[in-house]
């Protein structure tokens, strides 16, 4: 074999250019970091630099995952003993026959419906796998009206061009907040029956939402409030550090 030697000189020159370029790897480390630092941060205290790549993130998030169709199965699939998971806003006593929902349509202009209302509205019903983010999932079966047909029975396209909907408990403890081309899919629905039956006062009765292209973390229980707007409503999970999306 043949190894070469290095002269003196050789290796003078290899040591100068191996520290040149470790300082300049140096300086351009350093420059970066003062660029970041010198940008203003956001009001949640993120930089330009970092938020753009979350909002890339939640782009992504939002298109992949917002309007996808859940997969659906045949009702002899749906289990009978349906789980009941979270109670949150679902604590204080249930006026089931007073019950009105609020759907606040513009700002002083809310509309106060009644059960028997939506029950008259053209029924979807949908079967699919309901997955909780804790790790659970079960096929279950759930009717009701569709939201976006719930949306043009009442005139409610103007306030539903907005970005989101907020939906709330009636005593304000539970809250989430929807994308738009989730709220309107086609398999998004305001609920009032489980298994063909009412639905069960534990899973949301009078009416909860059931939206298949997201966890169950949105799909809130005992729906008081509906109401629109182009910023996110507040959100319970996404309060506590979960995905606001939560898309499937
Ligand atoms: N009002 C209200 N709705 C809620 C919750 C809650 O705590 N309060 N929990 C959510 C969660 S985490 C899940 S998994 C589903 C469970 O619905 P189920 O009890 O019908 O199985 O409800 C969602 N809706
Ligand atoms: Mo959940």
């Amino acid at each position: 074999m043949n190894t070469q030697t290095l002269t003196d000189a050789q290796v003078r020159r290899r040591t100068v250019i191996s520290l040149v370029l470790f300082f300049l790897l140096l300086a351009g480390g350093y420059g970066a970091w003062r660029m970041l630092w010198k940008q203003p941060s956001s009001a949640a205290g993120t930089r330009p630099a970092f938020r753009s790549v979350l909002q890339a993130n939640e782009r992504l998030f939002r298109s992949a995952f917002g309007d996808k169709t859940s997969k659906e199965f045949p009702v002899s699939a749906a289990v009978k003993n349906v789980r009941v998971n979270g109670d949150a806003g679902m604590n204080s006593p249930l006026d089931t026959a007073g019950f009105q929902v609020r759907v606040a349509r513009a700002p002083g202009d809310t509309l106060r419906i009644g059960m028997d209302e939506i029950r008259a509205l053209p029924k979807t019903e949908v079967v699919f796998d309901f997955k909780c983010i804790e790790g659970w999932s079960q096929v279950t079966h759930w009717g009701g009206v569709r939201f976006s047909d719930f949306v043009k029975h009442y005139g409610l396209e103007g306030a539903a061009r907005k970005d989101y909907t907020g939906l709330i408990t009636p005593d304000g403890e539970y809250y989430v907040g929807i994308d738009r081309a989730a709220m309107m899919h086609p398999q998004t629905l305001l609920c009032y029956e489980m298994n063909g039956a009412p639905l069960p006062e534990n899973q949301g009765a009078p009416l909860r939402l059931i939206i298949p292209v997201k966890y169950g973390i949105k799909h809130l229980k005992r729906v008081g409030v509906i109401h629109f707007s182009n910023t996110k409503p507040k959100d319970y999970w996404a309060e506590r550090g979960y995905d606001y999306y939560a898309g499937l």
